[in-house]
């Protein structure tokens, strides 16, 4: 069985958004829980299995994943069908599990280091800073029209989505901020969006 723990208008959202995406609603149980948020809201949920109280979080028989692009991949991996991944082992998969990778391990990274100002050489031999990472997602788009190529996968889902929480972290050039519109736009997102909506008075 798969269980996904949700809270509203919060990073978990975009894994809901690829359930929607797969046509797998059906497929995993969705649980609303409680987080900590930033304006002092919420708070810790008992009912949620992740280690520190966060979400997303995936049970799958027992087994919790977390992490969004572990979350994603694991998705992708059991429902194939579905054709948000390139075939696992393909030349293609490779491109996918670095874009899912980089985003946990430098993209989010760089941009919350940037946001807070935050600069040292260490920082910046590890992770490089937003020219980099934005001249990364270019070169990909430059061939594009998605990351992958002629195909919107996982990886668009999950890259662009900080772009789309911070609008004012999207990087000044057309091709960028078109492929950011085109993720916001479709339909599976604003679906689960406006269920966000709805929910989060349930849950406050
Ligand atoms: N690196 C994690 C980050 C998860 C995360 O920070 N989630 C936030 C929601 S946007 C959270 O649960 N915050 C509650 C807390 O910090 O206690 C991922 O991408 O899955």
């Amino acid at each position: 069985m798969l269980t996904l723990f949700h809270s509203p208008n919060s990073r978990s959202t975009a894994c809901l958004t690829l359930l929607e995406e797969m046509g797998i609603r059906d497929r995993v149980a969705v649980k609303l829980v409680t987080i900590k948020r930033f304006d002092g809201t919420g708070g810790l949920d008992a009912a949620n299995p992740h280690p520190e109280g966060k979400v997303p979080a995936l049970l799958h028989d027992g087994h919790l994943i977390t992490e969004r692009g572990a979350i994603m991949v694991h998705l992708t991996t059991l429902f194939p069908e579905a054709g948000m991944a390139p075939a696992v082992g393909s030349p293609l998969w490779g491109d996918y599990l670095s874009w899912m990778s980089w985003y946990q391990g430098v993209l989010e990274p760089v941009l919350i280091l940037d946001f807070c100002k935050l600069e040292h050489p260490s920082l910046t031999a590890t992770f490089r800073t937003p020219v980099e990472a934005t001249a990364r997602i270019k070169a990909a788009l430059v061939k594009g029209p998605w990351l992958l190529g002629d195909k919107f996968s996982a990886a668009d889902l999950l890259v662009h989505s900080p772009y789309a929480w911070f609008k004012e972290a999207t990087p000044d050039d057309p091709l960028i901020r078109d492929w950011v519109e085109r993720c916001k736009a479709r339909p599976a997102r604003l679906k689960v969006l406006q269920e966000d909506e709805a929910s989060t008075l349930q849950v406050a």
